[in-house]
């Protein structure tokens, strides 16, 4: 009895360990992302990565609404037979009401992807209405009670995941880790307005301030895609996963034609940006050099700096060696937590990441492509 106890426990051992490689445990993601072009490309390396398990997509405002980014998500989706994969809408607008959001077309194009509704995969009416009935804060709170090790990506405003903490600060304590992509440590900003704020955060400051108050992070900053861009395009192609000859190469080079336009046009190169945070995410060795910051955001209404992220380069307020305050006043004031700022990342191996979700060979579930697909170029 006892032997075939054993050998039945070797048999489980045995089965798990082949379906299971060693090494490559599952990490579980929520990301949470206002749904523009950008987000879609970065989303393709968690939806594809063999040991990555996205428990949730839920969707914030940002560059258009958070029903209008849930579309777009439910789109992707269906491009990667990944419609299992549960969104929750959220907040519509930023914690200080800012009103109705005005979609900067040139870049982002009517819908956020590019404005080509009629290109592989075509939108349909169903991706409006996909969406699951939990409210997207609500469904942080209760899949971070149910997964007690989630990976929380934020590509958008920080709005849901705010709301979230402040009506259960124990959030703070269920997740994991929090990748943001947002902000900046050096002022580079890409707002026409408030130029030192970086767009996520500017698009709701309020929000950004209680989440960097509320936990440590890591933070993907603009400051680090914008000029680190032209030194890694030197060895990379930031757009090769752009021009390869499947659906969801050209699914995502048809979404992001007119923002690669736009780039072009300012002379800005279209590099990674929220494909970072979600490397990141996945893998925290994408992170090449980081720097550990006590850092909070400017909140000021009329100030020309609202949004930006204001640090402590000092350490005037933090202790970074006893990871404490240092002086009562200065928590009560203003709680400038450390975060950790990616300052060089892998150009390479996300490359590498993106190359292998576009590539049929390299990824099961594959979608055929439609009979009427057409290539757009602007
Ligand atoms: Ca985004």
């Amino acid at each position: 009895m006892i032997k075939f106890i054993i050998l039945a426990l070797y048999l489980i051992q045995t089965v798990f360990s082949i379906s299971r490689p060693v090494g490559t445990p599952t990490v579980k993601l929520i990301i949470d992302t206002d749904g523009v072009y950008d987000d879609l490309r970065g989303l393709t390396i968690a939806l594809t990565r063999p040991n990555v398990e996205v428990i949730a997509i839920t969707t914030v405002h940002g560059g258009v609404t958070a029903n209008q980014s849930a579309a777009n998500v439910a789109r992707l989706l269906r491009a990667l037979g990944k419609e299992s994969v549960p969104v929750f809408v959220g907040a519509n607008d930023s914690l200080d009401p800012k009103g109705p959001i005005v979609v900067w077309e040139d870049l982002f194009g009517s819908d956020g992807i590019g404005g080509v509704p009629d290109v592989y995969p075509k939108t349909l009416p169903s991706d409006y209405t996909v969406s699951q009935k939990m409210d997207a804060v609500d469904a942080l709170i209760q899949l971070t009670k149910s997964n007690n090790d989630i990976v929380l990506v934020g590509l958008g405003p920080l709005t849901n995941i705010a709301i979230a903490l402040r009506k259960d600060p124990t959030l703070a304590k269920r997740i994991q880790k929090v990748v943001i992509m947002g902000g900046n440590y050096l002022g580079v900003g890409n707002s026409a307005f408030n130029s030192t704020a970086e767009f996520n955060f500017l698009m709701d400051p309020e929000a950004a301030h209680i989440v960097l108050s509320s936990l440590h992070t890591t933070i993907v900053p603009w400051d680090t895609c914008f000029l680190k861009a032209p030194e890694y395009n030197e060895d990379v192609d930031f757009e090769e996963s752009l021009h390869q000859k499947t659906d969801l190469s050209y699914f995502l080079s048809n979404i992001t034609a007119r923002g690669r336009q736009y780039n072009k046009m300012i002379g800005q190169i279209y590099a990674f940006v929220d494909d970072v945070a979600v490397a990141v995410a996945v893998d925290s060795k994408i992170a090449l050099r980081c720097v550990k910051l006590c850092a909070s955001v400017e909140l000021e209404k009329e100030a020309t700096t609202r949004g930006q992220v204001t640090v402590d380069w000092l350490s005037t307020k933090y202790d970074s060696a006893e990871r404490t305050f240092k002086t009562i006043t200065d928590k009560n004031d203003a709680n400038w937590l450390m975060q950790t700022f990616v300052t060089e990342y892998d150009a390479g191996k996300i490359n590498q990441m993106l190359l292998e979700a576009v590539k049929p060979s390299e990824r099961k579930n594959n979608v055929q492509l439609d009979n009427d697909f057409s290539f757009i170029t602007l």
